[in-house]
């Protein structure tokens, strides 16, 4: 279900049959309806450029958050799932909370026009969005600006109040491989940390090591050894066991949108193409290097047997691209989710059922 497509067609309609199993064993532990369809919120945190905006482009499978080099995210903005909505249509909102516009069917190009306006504070976005989440009904993703931007304090702020007000249930954690431990990425590390450690809520925080493909192995740096340095330095940093996965967003966003027909630039051809040369020879590099629970592991792993096996019977490119996905990371991601989402399921429906009780 790449951006254009419908959940359930057919090669994705596999890929959710292998990997997101989530109904399905709800359904087996009789939880209740009503917790199934709760928000699940799910908080995107980083530095500037470290991939926030891309790596929810690379979940939804479509380019709609502006991600550029410089500081982009200006605003928190928040994308709500709606499995009912045929467009995606957009509000945004000024410092004191006032509206100031609303869009029916939002453009990217509008999207980026807003994040230049001084006087928005935040947007909020409704859309039947593609991620391959089961059940995606619920889920609602922030996206939050860089706070270490000198040039506009309010970032800082703004990322603030979205630690502080946005009820959250997980939060991944995007750091740039190519820049692990700056002081700026400690010093936010730290207060998320200090943030987290007040919440009375269950909640649980996934690390991305974005921007894998940037690592130049013949000069030594290897992945494995980056996940080793981003562990230790998350547990200096006062993280015990912190899950850490391996991400290139921009690789799982270019096989999403070719799978699904829209059209790449020149240099999103290109990256493919060479991610595409080193990963189809090194496949499992990216989960190999994960530090992820080891049934997550077995499901890719599973998803991506299922694909290889595949390649002979669908159109070649089909089942390379859906591969490609896995490899950057994307497939491992969306069972984590599907995970910690059945867990927090399972925990509203035990509370709801207890109330029944009390109350009956
Ligand atoms: N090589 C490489 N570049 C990436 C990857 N993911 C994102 N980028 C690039 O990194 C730059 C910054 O990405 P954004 O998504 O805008 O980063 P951000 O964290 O949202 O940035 P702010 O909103 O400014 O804080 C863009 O040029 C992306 O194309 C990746 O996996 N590999
Ligand atoms: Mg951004």
């Amino acid at each position: 279900m790449g951006g254009g497509d419908q959940a359930g067609s057919a090669p994705d309609g596999q890929f959710l049959f292998l990997i997101t199993q989530l109904e399905t064993t709800l359904a087996k532990s009789k939880v209740q309806p009503s917790a199934i369809h709760r928000q699940f919120n799910i908080l995107i945190l980083a530095t500037m450029s470290a991939g926030k905006s891309s790596f929810i482009n690379a979940l939804i499978g479509e380019e709609l958050l502006h991600a550029a080099n410089e500081a982009t995210t200006a605003c928190i903005t928040t994308l709500e799932h709606n499995d009912c909505s045929d467009s995606t249509s957009a509000c945004c909102y000024a410092y004191n909370g006032d509206l100031l516009d609303s869009v029916a069917n939002i453009q990217a190009e509008q999207l980026k026009a807003w994040n230049r306006d001084d006087r928005i504070r935040n947007i909020i976005l409704q859309g039947n969005f593609s991620t391959y989440c089961q059940p995606s009904q619920g889920l609602v993703l922030h996206d939050t600006p860089g706070p270490n931007n000198s040039q506009d304090p309010r970032h800082a702020q703004l990322t603030m109040d979205a630690i502080r007000d946005i009820p959250f249930d997980m939060v991944f954690y995007i750091l740039n491989a190519t820049q692990l431990g700056t002081r700026d990425d400690r010093a936010l590390l730290t207060t998320v940390k200090e943030e987290l450690a007040r919440l009375q809520r269950p909640h649980k925080v996934v690390f991305i090591l974005n921007k894998v493909d940037q690592l130049d192995c013949e000069k030594g740096e290897s992945l494995t050894k980056h996940v080793e340095q981003a562990f230790s330095y998350l547990v200096d940093v006062g993280y015990t066991e912190p899950t850490i996965v391996p991400m290139i967003a921009n690789a799982a966003l270019y096989a999403r949108k070719k799978l699904a027909g829209m059209p790449l630039s020149r240099k999103q051809r290109i990256e493919l193409a060479n991610f595409r040369d080193t990963y189809l020879q090194d496949s499992g590099a990216l989960l190999k290097a994960s530090l992820v629970p080891a049934i997550v592991r077995k499901n890719v792993k599973k998803y991506m047997q299922f694909e290889t096996r595949n390649v002979s019977v669908a159109p070649a490119n089909q089942s390379e691209l859906h591969l490609l996905m896995a490899y950057s990371g994307l497939a491992t991601v969306v069972i984590m989710i599907d995970r910690q989402r059945a867990t927090f399921v399972r925990a509203q429906s035990r509370k709801e059922e207890t109330k029944h009780q009390v109350s009956a």
